[in-house]
């Protein structure tokens, strides 16, 4: 398998910590992906994910599979035994819902901002992502206010429960924990009040997986 990305960077670090979390690092060929350069707005790699977004997983086959959620579905359940995308039903469904709410309400607010009201990753990729118009730093800085809106929604969860889904860690754990990465990168601070919010990052942050992720 082949995963198109470059290392660092927020979304292709939920892949790489999935990917600890299976054993699967040896089984992955990685090809880097050169961002500021706006190497995905490219026809050469539209023409893997017309969203022009990283990470991208090609199976053997040669399909290739974009989206976070997506890419750790199919690796989570390669070897028959799902361990962070859930085994009941009622387990994958409140995985999702908070993988969902981790995305809208944390991880895509920070990139938002970063992208429209920062200079985000530079002049290479900014006409991709965010050419002038009026009203874009405003509507960035909402999308921060938004963010940290979702961590505090976030550290109220977690002061009823041990993970962000429930009693387990899972794909929904890695997704907030990537969107708090992005935030401190983005100079996005954990309002101090949010102390559940805080001891879980603190915890979830010595897993081998996030130590030492692919
Ligand atoms: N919903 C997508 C997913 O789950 O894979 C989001 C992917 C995404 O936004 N990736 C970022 C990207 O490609 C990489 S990172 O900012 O998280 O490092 N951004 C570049 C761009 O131009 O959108």
């Amino acid at each position: 398998m082949k995963i198109f990305d470059i290392p660092g960077f927020p979304n292709p670090l939920r892949i790489r910590i999935v990917l600890a979390e299976k054993g699967l690092g040896a089984d992955i060929e990685f090809i880097k992906i050169d961002l500021p350069a706006a190497e995905h707005k490219q026809p050469a790699f539209l023409a893997i994910n017309p969203l022009g977004t990283v990470p991208v997983l090609q199976i053997d086959d040669g399909t290739y599979i974009s989206e976070c959620t997506a890419i750790t579905e199919y690796l989570d359940n390669l070897d028959g035994n799902p361990i962070l995308t859930g085994k009941t039903a009622k387990e994958k469904a409140l995985i999702h819902m908070m993988q969902k709410r981790a995305e809208s309400e944390l991880a895509d607010p920070v990139g938002y901002y970063f992208h429209h009201a920062t200079p985000g990753l530079g002049e290479g990729l900014q006409p991709y992502k965010s050419p002038e118009w009026e009203g874009r730093i405003e509507w960035g800085n909402r999308q921060r206010d938004k963010a940290v809106g979702g961590m505090k929604y976030f550290d109220q969860v977690l002061r009823t429960q041990p993970y962000i889904a429930g009693d387990a860690f899972s794909m929904a754990d890695i997704t907030v924990l990537a969107g708090l990465i992005f935030a401190g990168f983005a100079s996005i601070t954990i309002p101090e009040e949010c102390t559940a919010l805080t001891a879980w990052q603190a915890k979830v942050q010595q897993r081998p997986s996030v130590k030492y992720p692919a």
